[in-house]
């Protein structure tokens, strides 16, 4: 069997599991990582009680509020900055904790912190970026966990423009590595389909 992409090309089947090298970086897509049971039980208790905030960034003296809802939860105090805007975070809750656990030994890395995304349907989104802030050092691990809605995840190489897609589902798990955050950028787009709900949470090291 294999998989077509939206143009009806076919794509490699990739190694359930395994690791995805691709020019100039890494990734291991697992897309049932958490069953159904628990990923029904960490989007509703994710969704009640971590403590979303709706960040906003000035631009041209207009306060323009990100389309998407973000919560930080770390290990300690330092302060963390993405999109023009420094967050402290807060302290770990048991679902977040015991999420962080169950992904450490596919990540093999002892994470520190963590950003939620909240996307409340298909108007909300992230547009092209990388997760290549200093604080996270040279070829940063990062573990991407989601529960909810499936969302179309793209990547694009900033120089051959090459571009990927992975559908993230319910309970999937996807590790970025290697120097992938130097040569791709990611986004995850507004779609026009009904959406429900998808929670994200991005696990990092800050150094
Ligand atoms: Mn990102």
């Amino acid at each position: 069997m294999s998989q077509t992409d939206l143009f009806g090309t076919e794509l490699p089947q990739k190694p359930s599991g395994g690791i995805t090298i691709i020019q100039n970086g890494e990734y291991i897509f697992q897309p049932n990582f958490f069953s159904k049971t628990d990923s029904d039980r960490f989007l509703k208790e994710l969704r009640e009680n971590t403590k979303w905030r709706q960040e906003s960034m000035n631009m041209y003296g207009k306060k323009i509020d990100f389309p998407r809802l973000t919560s930080w939860y770390g290990d300690n105090d330092k302060p963390y900055s993405f999109s023009g805007i420094t967050l402290q975070p807060h302290s770990w809750s048991p679902e977040i904790l015991t999420i962080k656990q169950r992904i450490e030994q596919p990540s093999k890395t002892v994470f520190n912190s963590v950003l939620l995304n909240f996307y409340r349907n298909g108007n909300d989104s992230i547009s092209w970026h990388t997760d290549a802030e200093k604080e996270l050092g040279q070829n940063p691990i990062i573990a991407s966990v989601n529960f909810g809605a499936t969302r179309n995840f793209q990547l694009r190489h900033t120089k051959t423009k090459e571009k990927l897609e992975i559908e993230l589902t319910h309970g999937s798990l996807l590790i970025m590595q290697g120097e992938l955050q130097h040569f791709w950028q990611h986004q995850v787009p507004k779609t026009s389909k009904p959406v429900g709900e998808r929670i994200n949470l991005t696990f990092r090291v800050i150094k």
